[in-house]
């Protein structure tokens, strides 16, 4: 057998953490949580985990130290290292926005013009003041950006939102939202093929654990001849399967549904007789 590994960056403790950790898990890989040093082996799957800063993930990644990487989009496009996105992860969702004091005027984005923007992603900024064509400063400070206007360190703020209540109790107002991020999954360009063929094993995992993410197996019992009915209601992945219930006249249904598609049609089922239903999650799922 191979002794190739896979190295993969992971952020040691901070937002990505706990929802990495979370997915590795649902991939079925297996490691040591007790030890979360500098780097961990897993013990069926070759790959290993390097606990990392997220601000170094894409640099580490770039140079081939890591082969892969869990890191936000916002840290990738801001820190502009030669990375391919191999997948998103649906995760860590935020946005990078400009915020300016909730009392202030503000109609576009020639209302910056002059102003100081503290903020601790320079490179999307600057690329969205010049996209604009307004001359504006960017202040570049790495934490508690949100302050920096109250203390008179700067006019406006660019920086992450995710809930908005670090704005709203800062007093400030998000006026402008310059780039959607999640988490994604980063690869370095120049892998070698067993390293690659590795890759591709793990993204499997992956995308069989997030599709099963978003679908419900349901079962439902349902008169014989309102059958045809609930099938039309139910978009599964292919048709249910029905199979005759011991007492005559009818049927128990098994299929796959989205799970904002069963919220839209339980009422409908239930209008039409069906009784008994289960929902249940699904661990993987193959396309
Ligand atoms: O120590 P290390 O350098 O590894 O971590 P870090 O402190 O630099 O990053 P961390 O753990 O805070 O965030 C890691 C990643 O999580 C970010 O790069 C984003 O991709 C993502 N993410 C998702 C967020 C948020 N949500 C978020 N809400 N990153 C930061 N915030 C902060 C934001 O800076 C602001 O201070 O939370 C505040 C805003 O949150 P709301 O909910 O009040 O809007
Ligand atoms: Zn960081």
């Amino acid at each position: 057998m191979s002794s190739t590994i896979i190295r993969l960056a992971i952020q040691k403790s901070g937002r990505l953490s706990e929802k990495s950790h979370e997915l590795i898990d649902e991939c079925d890989i297996h490691y040591s949580k007790s030890s979360r040093g500098l780097r961990t082996l897993a013990a069926n799957f070759p790959i290993e985990f390097l606990y990392l800063r997220d601000d170094d993930i894409p640099e580490y990644v770039a140079d081939g130290v890591a082969d892969i990487g869990i890191v936000g989009e916002n840290v990738v496009v801001e820190k502009q290292k030669p990375v391919e996105i191999r997948e998103r992860l649906g995760f860590s969702k935020c946005r990078l926005s400009l915020a300016v004091p909730k009392d202030r005027n503000y109609n576009g984005p020639q209302d910056l013009h002059g102003m100081s923007i503290a903020t601790s992603y320079p490179v999307i900024l600057r690329q969205f003041l010049a996209q604009h064509n307004v001359p504006a400063k960017a202040h570049v400070i790495s934490g508690s950006v949100e302050i920096a206007p109250s203390i008179g360190l700067a006019d406006a703020i660019c920086d992450i939102v995710s809930t908005g209540s670090t704005l709203l109790s800062n007093g400030l107002k998000e006026v402008e939202q310059i780039f959607k991020s999640e988490a994604v999954l980063i690869a370095t360009p120049g892998l070698t093929n067993e390293k690659r063929a590795i890759l591709e094993k793990l993204l499997l995992r992956i995308r069989a654990v997030q599709r099963a993410q978003n679908y419900r197996y349901i079962m439902m019992n349902s008169p014989n001849d309102r059958v045809d009915d609930v099938i039309a209601l139910l978009p599964g992945l292919k048709s249910p399967t029905v199979v005759p219930l011991a007492i005559s006249n009818w049927s128990a249904l098994h299929t796959v549904v989205n799970e904002d598609v069963f919220w839209e049609t339980i009422e409908k089922l239930k209008e039409l007789g069906v009784e008994g239903i289960l929902v249940i999650p699904i661990e993987k799922m193959f396309a």
